[in-house]
């Protein structure tokens, strides 16, 4: 790894605090620090991030320590004033963002103010970033605090290369839709090369926002945005898990109290929950499942201890405090009406506690209790196993934290669920040694593979990969070495050329009906189907009528319409679908929810070709017709998840097709013929297009026609040049075959 990181994130590891009259850095412990300390430190990184407020009056002892921290660290402070600090991240990243993205819409505010102090606060982000990054370095954004840094970023340094991780969640687009500023942040994410999220659930709903509300369709691991390509990955962070079975196997001092704690709860079976005091964790939800447990299964009573560590968090936030008066109550309730002289069912740590302790509970706690209500991925459930080593206490997991897709071996539980909460403990309390053994065992080995390092790694890895792909950085695909070409054509015993329609043969026209083949175009293909040992096939979205009309004559041409659903082999008349038999009932199904829209929209029209059906809006107030499409799609898209059928956004066009029939399919049944050895050309012009380039081997000839990212090697204006290049190798000299 050579290119410098720089990695971005709300709180740089180290406050700045004054303590009799001095300066120092505080540290934090998070785990963010330890992941990113050994990349930072290899590539002699920089970390940027906000220091803590400054306080009025005489700065410059603090000054003089962030100068410092940035030549002996790395570390760059960024400052916000302190109105907009506060506006920033307790108001829009934690009053908007924060309840948002965690699908609780009752408990959002919004107050414009925030916004600005939001944007104001990223543009400073910004600026401390774009001031100091070089061309090379890799600049790494951390979190939903500065979703816009990186459209920032590119607007100002387009050449550098940048990724975001989300932290937390992405919620369903019907959550995310309420956020009046959601076109702002998901361009802001979109100036980003690759953008990661804790699990696929929440890449799936981010890419559905992504379709209904900008109305930008993706694949599954990257999405076309301006010309680029920003590639979208699942990465779950992981913990470093080595610092904490090193705190379990060999610290003394861990040592002594995990002794002590067992000393003192001799008899006793202890549960543990770490958790920060907010309202996502669930707390309250457990304390209500531990009481249930204690009344149902009064055998328990006195033979469990039930330990809560809440760590005070954001509590200048009325919503944080009135969860701390709730959870001391309820602490303060179960305790009142079910402990006994010299027992108490819950141990409450309203506090921060030092890591050593931490460790030592999570070593000696039988069970590990995370009821997260929805949680990005959940770092204390990975602790929790990490610190048990070999002795196989129980991990009772939230299935709505991110951590619940890793971590099958746990047991899941729906927080939500009293009852059945209840009987998860029970469960865990009663599981025979061996199976917990055997549980523990395969998580352990899966906490210890996917740790931080690995996380970070490959991170950075992903990053350094954006934008070196040729096909993604504008004015770099090559034009077409026409010379070499007409020689490798002349020199092969057998050649096959795809060629596109709209848009590559003809120009794009303002309605589909006018985009009629000029004579030349049948001139130029015809004369390419004459040479001999050569294959041509016009491979279109277009209907059957459509190429039948336009190029019904050129029996020497292989016709392929609907994206290759249907064929017709060169010689003869006859149409065959590519997949005979596949059923159409669903158009029955999908025609009531397209006429559905077409109604609410004049001037749209359905068009049914045999095994698709589409929805065009060209001649659609474009604002509305948008917005339509994107609902349209949104809709189909749900309703058809795991069939065989795609839901496609074109250019004012909604369609429905076989995901089977794609152009790329037509390649693979003409080489299964036999027909291909030697030389293989393509030409397209949209992203249909592209599932043909993907299909040929490395060394064919592959030419988009037109701006946008492509895996084609080389790219060519405009349809007039591609008809110049497919003439002069119609051709004939003396010199070929
Ligand atoms: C966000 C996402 C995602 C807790 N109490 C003490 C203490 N901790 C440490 C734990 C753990 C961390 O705090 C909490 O991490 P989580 O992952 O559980 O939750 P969030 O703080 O909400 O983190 C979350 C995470 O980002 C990483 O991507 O997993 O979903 O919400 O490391 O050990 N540490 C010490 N004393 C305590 O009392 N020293």
């Amino acid at each position: 790894m050579s290119d410098r990181i720089v990695v971005v994130s709300n709180r740089l590891p180290l406050t700045a605090r004054r303590s009799g009259g001095r300066w120092h850095g505080e540290r934090s412990s998070g785990g963010l620090v330890a992941a990113l300390g050994p990349v930072l430190e290899q590539t002699n990184g920089l970390w940027i991030g906000w220091p803590g407020d400054a306080p009025s009056g005489d700065t410059t002892g603090r000054t003089k320590l962030l100068r410092q921290w940035e030549r002996d660290h790395g570390f760059a402070a960024v400052d916000l004033p302190p109105g907009v600090g506060r506006a920033f991240y307790e108001g829009y990243s934690n009053n908007t963002l924060w309840p948002l993205l965690h699908g609780f819409p009752s408990r959002v505010t919004f107050d414009p103010e925030t916004w600005h102090a939001y944007r104001d606060a990223n543009e400073r982000f910004a600026a401390g970033v774009i001031d100091r990054v070089r061309p090379d370095d890799l600049v790494w954004v951390q979190d939903y605090q500065l979703m816009l840094l990186p459209g920032l970023l590119r607007e100002a340094r387009p050449e550098v290369r940048s990724g975001f991780f989300l932290h937390v969640p992405f919620p369903p687009p019907e959550i995310f839709r309420i956020l009046p500023q959601r076109e702002a942040i998901l361009q802001g994410l979109l100036g980003a090369d690759v953008i990661g999220f804790q699990t696929h659930e929440h890449m799936g709903a981010f890419r559905r926002s992504l379709l209904q509300i900008l109305g930008i369709e993706s694949r599954m691991d990257q999405v076309e945005v301006g010309g680029r390509v920003v590639s979208l990955e699942a990465r779950p962070i992981g913990i470093v898990t080595d610092e904490w079975e090193r705190l379990v196997s060999s610290d003394a001092v861990v040592a002594k109290r995990i002794t002590d704690l067992h000393a003192r709860h001799a008899g006793r079976r202890l549960i543990l929950a770490v958790d920060r005091l907010d309202y996502t964790k669930g707390i309250p939800e457990r304390l209500r499942a531990f009481r249930h447990f204690l009344v149902s299964r009064p055998g328990w009573r006195r033979k469990v201890t039930f330990i809560q560590v809440a760590v005070p968090s954001r509590e200048r936030i009325p919503r944080y405090a009135d969860l701390r008066r709730q959870v001391s109550e309820m602490v303060g309730e179960i305790n009142g009406e079910l402990g006994t002289a010299t027992w108490s069912p819950v141990i409450y740590l309203r506090r921060s506690i030092p890591r050593s302790e931490l460790a030592a509970l999570y070593a000696a706690a039988d069970v590990g209790w995370v009821a997260s209500l929805r949680d990005g991925m959940n770092l204390v459930a990975k602790e929790y196993v990490a610190c048990q080593r070999d002795r196989a206490g129980v991990l009772l997991l939230s299935e709505l934290a991110g951590a619940a897709g890793e971590m099958g071996e746990a047991i899941r539980v729906n927080p939500y669920d009293e009852p059945g909460s209840a009987e998860a403990l029970d469960r865990a309390l009663s599981m025979p040694e061996e199976e917990r053994a055997e549980r523990q065992a395969v998580l352990l080995e899966r906490v210890r593979r996917n740790n931080a390092l690995v996380w970070a790694e490959r991170s950075v890895a992903d990053i350094a990969r954006a934008g070196r792909d040729p096909g993604q950085v504008p004015g770099s695909v090559p034009v077409p070495p026409v010379t070499e070409i007409r020689r490798a054509f002349r020199s092969a015993a057998r050649r096959a050329c795809y060629l596109d329609y709209d848009g590559t043969l003809v120009p794009i026209a303002a309605r589909p009906s006018e985009a009629v083949p000029s004579a030349a175009v049948g001139e130029v293909v015809g004369a390419l189907a004459r040479r001999r040992n050569t294959t041509v096939v016009i491979v279109s979205g277009r209907s059957v009528l459509d190429l039948e009309r336009w190029f019904g004559d050129l029996k020497g041409t292989w016709l392929a319409a609907e994206h290759g659903a249907l064929l017709r082999p060169p010689g003869t008349d006859e149409w065959r679908p590519l997949r005979p038999g596949a059923d159409v009932e669903w158009k029955e199904r999908v025609r009531p929810v397209l006429e559905h829209f077409a109604a609410r929209a004049p001037g749209s029209t359905i068009e049914e070709k045999e095994f698709s059906l589409a929805w065009h809006f060209r001649l659609v107030e474009p604002e509305f017709g948008d917005w339509l499409a994107n609902e349209v799609a949104a809709a189909l898209d749900q309703q058809l998840a795991g069939t065989e059928l795609a839901v496609l956004r074109g250019n004012k066009i909604v369609e429905v097709r076989f995901a089977w029939a794609n152009k790329g399919e037509v390649v693979a049944h003409v080489r299964s013929l036999g027909e291909t050895a030697g030389f293989e050309l393509a030409i397209g012009d949209d992203r249909t297009d592209e599932d043909l380039f993907e299909r040929l081997p490395d060394d064919a000839w592959s030419i988009r026609v037109g701006p946008g990212s492509t895996r084609a090697r080389y790219r060519l204006p405009d349809p007039a040049a591609a008809l110049a290049l497919l003439a002069t190798l119609g051709v004939s000299t003396r010199r070929t075959h």
